[in-house]
């Protein structure tokens, strides 16, 4: 028996009295109103895997003439045809809707991130915004996956470029593409990927950008090679096909193991720390597999990245891609993204805080507006989540444990969900038709929802007192805050910490509204309000009583970062770790859920995972897992200048638009071409070398 029910014990008969009167006032949960409409505004083509990519040889090959002048010619670089793999990656025309383009140009990102360092194995940001997107080439690849038919849909090919599964399912032999090399020119081959696995993911010590964990890839699960170029998984369930989008972005990039493992404490005499801060941001050239590598770091300004020339995949006429030669990360915010890209001195951005929409909207409707603005479905939308783990995970004092017992009381989180005022909090962001309200669980408008298994709590403040009230909660010295029960936490007032990330205005408007609406509860939320490096990590730490959070491809494609949707490992959901005995206290209900993402990841049934879903929401709404907030539409801005951007790309379904819009494909015409260029007909020079890229 916890301490804090100790504690009701004494309070009985008066809790009694309290129950009959507030039984009286709760409601039962509704369901959903339908969304008001808003029609995405890009049309879709949808197509198959083999009409994106396939791996083959051609005749021959092609790259831009500076590289051959420059650098082949001097003997500083081999020939293209040798810089490739026998079989590079080859993009299909027909799948690009602008057809095969020119080199030249650059693509100016503006990020608000900022780069730790180069070393995403061991957890270091680069600063978000498509960096660690483009650098890390990943096993598989899904942000392409929204223009794929939904019978046909499962992870794009990438640095495996085939794969097949046992008879009896519990064995993936995976095909890595053969003779692909980094940009330094050293060979990609199984030990990338096993360093990676064994010394990253597997060491308890190391936790990779993104969160890869032993439980990311199932319980049990293991990866041995088999020679260079093949790799040998088998998992305890049969065909956990879902597995095959965790080798995608986040959780399977390999580093060069020829770079970093020299570094890791395993193979020196490195602490952890050493390693995990071995390569710093002034650390450049460092090699990669993306299109381009990083040649330029200037602190709080820019980064600079510079074409691969081994990068490994060409268009059906043998150019080796990518087109555009450089790529610009200016280190500024996010609400300046937006900002530049409707201006025209950006060219890319993710349009997600609804408080830039009709600045944006406005800006981007002149004719001669530098920039295209295309709306998605509502795809973005944040919870609040209570930290659940009473288990030690994140440390907390005596108030944060009596507050994550509290969490854990149904009738305390149903108070809480009934005293947000959904429609109020999202017409504070923005007026018009672009926020709904978003109960929790997965988004209305994707794939997997189904509304009859959304229980929806409406705002109703008297239900929420009366809940409150039955989780054994009273303003015992009448002040307006209600008190732990005598003998938890002294007695004192319920005070919340809520972790935000500072980093965006909407993280904090949504904030500031939530400690707005505890008011009137008698809940007194105090702010923890932080850039978003230190925002990650202690939400990764588990120092949080409460979280305002973005939420991701769990609750919007289902099938991307599937193990997110419950702590069906140690480490597997955003709000509900393990403490140190590697053990998670589960609710009841989590282990329903539990149980219906595990049979989600093994079932290869389309049907029977429709299902499945259903009775996740079912189980999440009905508990109040997460207390949804509210969900918008995101849209892609992107400079007219480009090229073979694909049409009606989501912001974030199954990875972010960096991802899905392919820029190894984009282009510029060569008579739209801007003198972008920092460090034109360079390349990028020797790992670490201080000397920025390489002239010819
Ligand atoms: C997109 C994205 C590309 C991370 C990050 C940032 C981190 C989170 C999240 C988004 C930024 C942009 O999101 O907001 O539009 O460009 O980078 O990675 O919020 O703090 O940890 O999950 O993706
Ligand atoms: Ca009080």
């Amino acid at each position: 028996m916890n301490k804090y029910a100790l504690a009701l014990g004494g309070a009985s008969l008066l809790l009694s009295v309290s129950v009959l009167a507030a039984q009286a006032q709760t409601k039962p949960p509704i369901t959903p109103p339908e969304p008001p409409k808003f029609d995405a505004q890009g049309k879709i083509d949808y197509v198959g895997v083999a009409d994106i990519l396939e791996f083959k040889a051609l005749p021959d090959y092609h790259e831009p003439d500076w590289v051959t002048k420059n650098f082949v010619a001097s003997g500083k670089l081999p020939a293209v045809k040798d810089r490739l793999p026998k079989e590079p990656m080859v993009y299909k025309q027909g799948n690009m809707v602008d057809g095969l383009g020119v080199y030249g140009d650059t693509m100016r990102h503006v990020i608000g991130g900022r780069p730790e360092g180069w070393n995403y194995s061991a957890g270091q940001t680069q600063g978000w915004g498509g960096i660690d997107i483009g650098l890390s080439e990943c096993l598989t690849r899904s942000g392409p996956l929204f223009q794929i038919k939904a019978d046909e849909l499962q992870p794009l090919p990438n640095l495996a470029k085939s794969w097949e599964w046992s008879e009896d399912g519990h064995t993936l032999t995976m095909h890595l593409i053969e003779g692909a090399k980094w940009s330094d020119g050293q060979p990609f081959t199984t030990a990338d990927a096993m360093f990676y696995w064994d010394d990253n993911v597997n060491d308890p010590n190391v936790t990779p950008l993104n969160g890869a964990a032993p439980g990311s890839f199932g319980e049990g699960t293991t990866l041995k090679a088999d020679g260079d170029y093949t790799l040998i998984w088998t998992f305890k369930d049969a065909f956990p096909k879902q597995y095959l989008y965790q080798m995608a972005y986040g959780t399977f990039c390999p580093g060069p193991a020829h770079i970093l493992k020299p570094q890791h404490p395993k193979y020196s005499k490195n602490t952890y720390e050493q390693y995990k801060n071995a390569f710093p941001p002034e650390y450049l050239n460092i090699p990669v597999m993306g299109a381009w590598a990083p040649v330029e770091y200037r602190p709080d300004d820019i980064i600079v990245m510079r074409r691969n020339p081994y990068y490994w995949k060409v268009d059906e006429a043998g150019n080796q891609l990518p087109y555009l030669n450089e790529l610009h990360y200016k280190l500024s915010t996010w609400a300046d993204r937006d900002v530049q890209a409707v201006a025209g001195s950006g060219d890319f951005a993710n349009l997600e805080q609804p408080e830039s929409f009709v600045e944006a909207l406005k800006r981007s409707a002149s004719a001669d507006a530098p920039a295209r603005l295309e709306f998605g479905p509502r795809i973005i939308g944040y919870s609040l989540y209570p930290n659940l783990s009473a288990n030690g995970w994140g440390e907390p004092d005596e108030r944060g444990q009596a507050v994550r017992e509290l969490n854990r009381n149904e009738h305390f989180r149903k108070a809480i969900t009934s005293a947000v005022d959904r429609k109020r909090l999202g017409e504070s962001l923005v007026k018009g038709p672009f926020t709904t309200i978003y109960p929790g669980g997965i988004y209305s408008g994707t794939t997997y929802y189904d509304k009859d298994s959304t229980a929806y709590y409406p705002f109703d403040l008297e239900g929420a007192k009366a809940e409150l009230a039955l989780a054994g909660l009273k303003d015992t010295d009448g002040d307006g805050i209600v008190n732990f029960p005598a003998g938890t936490a002294g007695g004192k007032n319920v005070e919340v910490t809520l972790l935000v990330n500072a980093d965006y205005q909407t993280d904090k408007s949504l904030a500031d509204g939530v400690v707005s609406m505890m008011e009137p509860l008698g809940i007194r939320v105090l702010l923890n309000q932080v850039e978003g490096k230190q925002r990650d990590a202690l939400q990764q730490g588990g120092q949080f009583d409460w979280m305002i959070f973005r939420n991701q491809e769990d609750l919007t494609s289902v099938v991307q970062k599937t193990v997110n949707l419950a702590p069906i490992g140690p480490k597997t959901s955003w709000f509900h770790r393990a403490g140190e005995d590697g053990q998670v206290d589960l609710l009841p209900f989590e282990k329903e859920l539990v149980d219906v993402v595990n049979k989600f990841i093994a079932s290869p049934d389309a049907a029977e995972q429709k299902e499945l879903m259903k009775q996740f929401q079912k189980l999440y709404t009905d508990n109040v897992y997460g207390i949804g907030l509210t969900q918008y539409p995101g849209a892609l801005i992107i400079n007219k200048r480009f090229a073979n951007i694909p049409k009606g790309v989501p912001i974030n379904l199954f990875n972010w638009a960096e991802d899905s819009i392919i820029r190894e494909r984009v282009f510029v015409p060569a008579d739209k071409q801007g003198k972008y260029e920092l460090f034109p007909e360079t390349l990028p020079g020797a790992p670490g070398d201080k000397g920025g890229p390489a002239k010819g």
